[in-house]
C-alpha cells in the first residue's frame, strides 16, 4: 500500500456539493453531515493532511440566515467553506450546463441536451466564483494538493493555475469522457478541454476514458500527448486511471453486524421466501431503469412460473426533479412496474417492488445481503459503485448482472456481463443467474471481491493523491528536465552575454524564431524578426547563425541579403558571415543511393495517406504528416520508420522522426556539423548561445562547448540546459539581447 505522510500538506477538495447538509428550522440553520463516498475516501488520510472542503452547501435562503454565521460554522465545525450561490445560478450552472449539456454528452445521450447559452454563461460564472473562493479563503500555497471533482467544474483548474502557476491540481472525472466524436458536438469544448488541462493530473475511472480524453486533445486541440502525460506550454499535465471503489471493509462489517438486524427482518418480509433480484439507482436516464424493467417482464413472459418466485426491488432514489426529461423518466418508470404488477395480478404478491425513495445504507446493505442477483445494467455509467457494493456484501455468494457500458465492467470481468440497451439479453442474463450452480457463484465472486478489497475507495484515494503530489515543477527537474528560463536566470545569461567580445548566437527556425504552420513555405520570417536579428548581429560582434533543416534555396530566399552564418538542410550547407560561397559538408559524389527509392516509399504512404506530403532536399527526404488525420498520421508515420528502418537496414542513411515529420538524411552531417565547421576555419567565440525546439536540435546541443547556454523550446527531456516555453518566449528573450548591448 502507498504511503502517505506529509503533516506540512493540506489536501483541498474542491466539489460541487459540501458534505454538509443545511435546512432552516424555526427560522435557525441546523447543520447535518452528509459524508458521502469521497469524505470515506479521505477518512483514512485524516492524520496525516489537514483537509479542507470547498463547495456549494446547497439552497440557503439567505433572507433568513446570516452568510457570515453560516460561513463561520462551516470553518469552524466542518473545515467546509461555502461558495453561495443564487437560485438563478443554481439552476443554470447545476441543472442547466452541468445536467443539461454535459451529463448527457459524457454519457453518449446527446438526444437528451438542451442548450442554452445563458447556462454556459452561469458555469462560466460559477467556475470563477469558486476560483475566487479557493483563492480568497483557504489562500493555497504550493505545498498543498488541491483536488478538484468532476464535470461541474472543469474550468476551475486553468483558473487556479492561471493565479497559482506551480500548484499541485488534481482533476478527477467521475463520468465516463466519452468517444471525441460525441465530445466534439459539446459547445465550448475547447474552453473546456483546456480548462481541465489547467491540472497537474487528471484521473479517470478507466483506461478507455483516459484514451478518449487524449484523442479529444489531439482532434479538438491539436494537442499531441502521451499515454499517460501532455506536454503544455508551461506545464505537464498527468493522466492517470484510478478506478473508484468502495470502503470493502466497513461494508463487510456492517454485513455482519446487529446494527442491520432490524432490516433484515423488513427485508425478509418483503421477501416472502422468494428469490430477490435488486436494483438501486438515482432515477437517471442513463441507469437504463427502463429497459431493465422490459427485461424483467421478458422472463417472466418467457417463464411465468417467475412470476410467484421472483421479486424485483427497484430502489429509484430522486434525482434532478427540476429537468423535464428526469420527471417524464418517473413516469415512465412507475407505468412500467404498474404494467408488469396489472399482468401479474393473480400472484400472492406484485412481482415488482417499486421505491421512490432514498433508504438508510443500513437498509440498502439489507438488501444487498438478502439478493441472490445484483441487476445492474446502467446504458452508461463512469464506474457504478452498487456493483462493488454488492459483491463487498456478499464476498462469495450471489451473482452480478452488470451492464458492459458500467466502468465497473472493466474490472468486473467474472460477472455476468449484459448488453443494457437489449432487454431480451437482459431476459437471457437473468435466466443464466437463476440457473447457475453454488460452486460457479461462489467462484466468480470470491475473484470479484479479492480485488474490491485489494482496489478499496482508500487506495483510490492514496493513490490518486501520491501521484499528485509528485506531479510539481521540483521532482520534474530532479528527474533530469530542462530547468525553465525565469528571470534571475535569464539576467545571469544576459550579463554573460554583455561581457562577451565575440558571442555566437545559434537559432533553429522552425518552432523556435517561427511558429510552425500547416505549409512550410509560409513561415517566412516577419519584419519583426528579421529586424531584431539583424540589429542584434550588427551589435559589438555578435554573430546571428541560422541554423535548420530547411533547404538552402528558402533561406537565402528569406535571409540572402543578411551577413549572418548559415547552416541548412541539418547541417549540410553552411555559409559563415563574410563567405561568399556555400560550403558542402559532403563530397560531391556522395549523391545518396537510396534516395529515389525512399522517395518511392514516401510516394505509397502519401497515396494512403490523405494530407501527407514529401519534401525533397540535396541529401535528405521528408514526409510530412502535419496536415493529415492526426491519429493516422502518427499511425502511419510508425509504420513507415519501420519500413525505411528495414529498407536502409545496411545503407548509408539516418531515419528520423520528429515533429509531424519524419525524415532520412546522410549520417555523420546534422546541426552539430557548423561547430566543426568553425574548428575548421578556427573561429573563436567567447560566449554561444544555441536554441532549438525539437529532437534534431539535440545534436547541436551536444556539439556546442560544455560553458554555452543551451535552451529547448517547450517541454520533454533535452540535452539543453534550459528551457523557453514557446517562439513568442524566444522572440522576447531576443529583444533582451538585443537591448543589452545597445
Ligand atoms: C457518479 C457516477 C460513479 C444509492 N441509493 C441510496 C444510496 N445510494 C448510494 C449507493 C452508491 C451511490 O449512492 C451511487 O453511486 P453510483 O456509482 O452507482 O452512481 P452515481 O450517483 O451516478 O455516481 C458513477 C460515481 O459517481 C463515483 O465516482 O461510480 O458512475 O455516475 O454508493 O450506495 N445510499 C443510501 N441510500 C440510498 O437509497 N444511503
Amino acid at each position: 500500500m502507498v504511503s502517505l505522510t506529509n503533516n506540512d500538506k493540506r489536501i483541498i477538495v474542491v466539489a460541487n456539493r459540501l458534505p454538509v447538509n443545511i435546512s432552516i428550522k424555526d427560522d435557525k440553520p441546523v447543520y447535518s453531515p452528509s459524508p458521502g463516498g469521497l469524505v470515506t475516501a479521505l477518512s483514512s488520510l485524516k492524520d496525516s493532511y489537514k483537509q479542507e472542503w470547498l463547495g456549494w452547501p446547497g439552497e440557503v435562503d439567505l433572507d433568513i440566515a446570516n452568510a457570515n454565521e453560516i460561513k463561520e460554522k462551516l470553518n469552524n465545525d466542518f473545515n467546509s467553506h461555502p461558495v453561495f450561490l443564487t437560485k438563478q445560478q443554481v439552476n443554470r450552472y447545476y441543472f442547466g450546463f452541468s445536467n443539461k449539456v454535459l451529463w448527457p454528452i459524457m454519457h453518449y445521450l446527446p438526444s437528451h441536451c438542451d442548450y442554452d447559452e445563458r447556462d454556459w454563461k452561469a458555469y462560466k460564472k460559477v467556475n470563477e466564483l469558486f476560483a475566487e473562493n479557493l483563492l480568497k479563503e483557504i489562500k493555497p500555497s504550493e505545498n498543498d494538493l488541491i483536488w478538484i471533482h468532476d464535470y461541474q467544474l472543469m474550468l476551475l483548474p486553468a483558473l487556479v493555475r492561471e493565479k497559482l502557476p506551480n500548484a499541485n491540481i488534481g482533476f478527477f472525472l467521475h463520468t465516463p469522457f466519452p468517444s471525441a466524436e460525441v465530445f466534439r458536438a459539446v459547445p465550448y469544448r475547447d474552453e473546456l478541454l483546456k480548462g481541465v488541462l489547467g491540472s497537474s493530473l487528471i484521473g479517470f475511472h478507466t483506461f478507455g476514458y483516459l484514451r478518449h480524453f487524449r484523442s479529444a486533445l489531439l482532434r479538438i486541440l491539436g494537442l499531441n500527448s502521451e499515454i499517460y502525460s501532455a506536454d503544455l506550454e508551461n506545464h505537464t499535465v498527468k493522466l492517470g486511471v484510478y478506478p473508484i471503489s468502495t470502503d470493502t471493509n466497513q461494508i463487510q462489517e456492517l454485513a455482519h453486524s446487529t446494527k442491520i438486524e432490524q432490516n433484515l427482518k423488513q427485508v425478509k418480509q418483503i421477501k416472502r421466501g422468494r428469490k430477490l433480484i435488486i436494483s438501486v439507482d438515482r432515477l437517471d436516464y442513463t441507469k437504463g431503469i427502463s429497459r431493465r424493467l422490459k427485461g424483467f417482464k421478458k422472463l417472466l413472459d418467457r417463464n411465468p412460473k417467475y412470476a410467484s418466485e421472483l421479486c424485483m426491488v427497484q430502489i429509484a432514489v430522486p434525482s434532478r426533479t427540476k429537468i423535464a426529461s428526469y420527471r417524464r423518466l418517473k413516469d415512465e418508470v412507475e407505468d412500467l412496474v404498474v404494467d408488469i404488477n396489472e399482468k401479474y395480478e393473480n400472484e400472492k404478491e406484485p412481482p415488482v417492488i417499486y421505491m421512490y425513495k432514498s433508504v438508510s445504507f443500513e437498509k440498502l446493505v439489507s438488501f444487498y445481503k438478502q439478493a441472490d442477483i445484483a441487476l445492474v445494467t446502467p446504458l452508461c455509467d463512469g464506474m457504478n459503485l452498487v456493483a462493488k457494493e454488492y459483491v463487498a456484501v456478499q464476498k462469495d455468494k450471489g451473482v452480478l448482472i452488470l451492464s458492459e457500458f458500467a466502468g465497473a465492467a472493466a474490472e468486473l470481468g467474472e460477472s455476468v456481463t449484459v448488453n443494457p440497451w437489449n432487454p431480451d439479453a437482459i431476459a437471457d442474463a437473468l435466466e443464466h443467474a437463476l440457473g447457475m450452480m453454488p460452486w460457479e457463484k461462489s467462484r466468480r465472486m470470491s475473484a470479484m471481491f479479492t480485488k474490491v478489497k485489494r482496489n478499496d475507495v482508500h487506495y483510490w484515494s492514496k493513490s490518486f493523491l501520491m501521484d499528485l503530489s509528485k506531479t510539481s515543477e521540483k521532482d520534474q527537474h530532479s528527474n533530469g528536465e530542462t530547468i525553465p528560463v525565469n528571470s534571475q536566470i535569464s539576467d545571469e545569461i544576459l550579463e554573460k552575454y554583455k561581457k562577451a567580445k565575440s558571442p555566437l548566437l545559434l537559432l533553429d527556425y522552425d518552432g523556435t524564431l517561427v511558429n510552425f504552420t500547416s505549409v512550410p513555405m509560409n513561415a517566412k520570417p516577419d519584419k519583426n524578426l528579421l529586424n531584431s536579428l539583424e540589429e542584434i548581429n550588427n551589435c559589438n560582434g555578435t554573430e546571428v547563425s541560422i541554423v535548420t533543416g530547411r533547404a538552402k534555396g528558402d533561406i537565402v530566399e528569406w535571409f540572402g541579403d543578411l551577413n549572418f552564418n548559415f547552416s541548412t538542410e541539418h547541417g549540410l550547407w553552411i555559409k559563415m558571415a563574410g563567405e561568399q560561397n556555400w560550403h558542402k559538408t559532403l563530397p560531391d559524389d556522395q549523391h545518396p543511393n537510396w534516395y529515389e527509392e525512399v522517395k518511392e516509399i514516401y510516394s505509397q504512404f502519401c497515396r494512403a495517406t490523405p494530407g501527407s506530403f514529401i519534401e525533397e532536399k540535396e541529401t535528405s527526404i521528408a514526409w510530412h504528416y502535419r496536415l493529415t488525420d492526426p491519429e493516422f498520421g502518427t499511425l502511419q508515420a510508425r509504420e513507415l520508420v519501420v519500413n525505411l528502418t528495414n529498407f536502409l537496414a545496411n545503407k548509408p542513411a539516418e531515419v528520423m522522426q520528429g515533429k509531424s515529420i519524419v525524415e532520412v538524411r546522410v549520417p555523420g552531417i546534422n546541426k552539430g556539423s557548423i561547430i566543426s565547421r568553425i574548428q575548421q576555419l578556427d573561429k573563436e567565440y567567447d560566449f554561444m548561445l544555441a536554441i532549438g525546439d525539437d529532437f534534431t536540435d539535440e545534436d547541436l546541443f551536444s556539439a556546442v562547448p560544455e560553458d554555452a547556454v543551451t535552451i529547448k523550446v517547450g517541454k520533454g527531456s533535452s540535452k539543453a540546459k534550459y528551457r523557453l516555453n514557446k517562439v513568442s518566449d524566444v522572440r522576447n528573450f531576443l529583444h533582451k539581447i538585443q537591448a543589452a548591448k545597445s
